[in-house]
């Protein structure tokens, strides 16, 4: 064999993965998390998808199956044995795909668990892979995976692993707290304020809200919502009217980031917040520049509503979630709420948001600041 033979093959051996975890829960908890079937059912797949089938014969030689369904119909199993089960220090199983381009590789999987904290470090080896491609593919997917597992095992559920990081105040923060709140998703929110280092560390723009599923990052609304959407269960935060609908909820959402949330937030919601002018009041000339534009986008909401309720389809759907935060900011104030005035289909809509339970649970902080 040459020397980059050997060298290709010694590389190829070290396709291996390993993560470490912290789990709060007992060992005992996490080990039988992997042996026992209706523990497999539960948590064993990624965010987006569902266990549909599992079993587990936990005895040394004895085998596993899981099948698992993505939301879109396409599925996946994978299955191995159980080759040393020392409950609750460390177990080893094989690990092979039974669809896609690893098909019939056997691969192996090593969890030690060992008491930490008064829960769990969780360390897996996941070794054999053909090359790195597959090795971080996999990687992304335990990840994923495991988010499942501490929702399953953590006392706090998903609180454990989704965060919100950003300020309650800002409008688009309430968006993403609204969505994981139509969701049914308990998170935690953890306040930042814009440019603070808890935030560029994840955004290097700046901005908030930024978002962790695990160690699973996001920032820009849009896509933590798309996220949020696939991620978890819970009614879609996307219109159900087909195609059309889908189109004009981006069209809203791309209207309300470039122009709507410029003129109402940063043009004039601002001088109210954070007044700029002579002894520390709002800068009339500012707030005076601001309302025609504010009006002429409030008009093409209003036409855009038309008898609708709502600005895609015939539910809630993303851009509701973004517009409605903004307009509550802006029926605070006097011009604002006096522009409001003004269109009736627009508070029609803006009366429906208002009486959902997710702008109700994101209300009361984000009024108090
Ligand atoms: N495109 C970003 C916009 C986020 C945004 O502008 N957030 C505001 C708070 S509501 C912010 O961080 N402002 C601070 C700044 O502009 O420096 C997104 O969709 O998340």
């Amino acid at each position: 064999m040459t020397a980059v033979a050997e060298r290709t093959q010694a590389e190829a051996a070290s396709f291996e993965l390993e993560m470490t975890r912290f789990i709060r829960a007992p060992r005992e908890k996490v080990f039988d998390a992997f042996v026992r079937q209706d523990a497999l059912a539960a948590w064993h797949c990624p965010r987006g998808m569902h266990v549909t089938d599992a079993s587990a014969d936990a005895r040394i030689g004895g085998r596993y199956r899981i099948a698992m369904a993505a939301r879109d119909g396409s599925s996946f199993a994978a299955g191995g044995e159980y080759q040393v089960l020392d409950r609750a220090d460390f177990l080893a199983y094989t690990w092979s795909w039974e669809q896609g381009p690893m098909t019939g590789r056997v691969t192996l999987i090593e969890v030690t668990l060992t008491a930490k904290d008064g829960g769990t470090a969780l360390h897996m080896r996941h070794t054999g892979f053909p090359d790195a491609m597959f090795r971080d593919g996999h990687m992304a997917g335990w990840h994923s995976v495991f988010n499942n597992l501490v929702d399953y095992l953590d006392p706090e559920g998903s609180a454990a692993t989704v965060t919100v990081i950003g300020d309650p105040r800002s409008t688009y923060c309430r968006t993403v707290r609204m969505a994981l709140a139509e969701k049914g998703v308990a998170y935690t929110l953890q306040p930042a304020a814009p440019s603070s280092p808890e935030v560029t560390e994840i955004n290097p723009f700046s901005r908030i809200p930024v978002f962790r599923d695990g160690v699973i990052e996001f920032y820009e609304t849009r896509a933590i919502l798309g996220y949020i959407d696939e991620a978890f269960d819970g009614p879609s935060l996307l219109p159900t009217g087909g195609l059309t609908s889908r189109a004009r909820n981006e069209q809203w959402i791309s209207v309300i980031n470039c122009y709507f949330y410029d003129a109402v937030v940063r043009r004039y919601v601002v001088q109210y917040l954070f007044p700029k002018g002579a002894n520390g009041e709002p800068d009339r000339a500012v707030i005076d520049a601001a309302l025609p534009e504010i009006d002429r986008q409030l008009a093409v909401f209003e036409k855009a509503y038309g008898g609708q309720d709502y600005l895609a389809g015939s539910a809630a759907s993303m851009c509701d979630y973004l517009l409605a935060p903004i307009l509550c900011y802006l029926e605070r104030y006097p011009e604002g709420a006096a522009l409001m005035g003004k269109y009736p289909n627009i508070r029609r809509g803006q009366a429906l948001m208002r009486a959902r339970e997710s702008y109700i649970a994101t209300e009361a902080i984000f009024t108090a600041a």
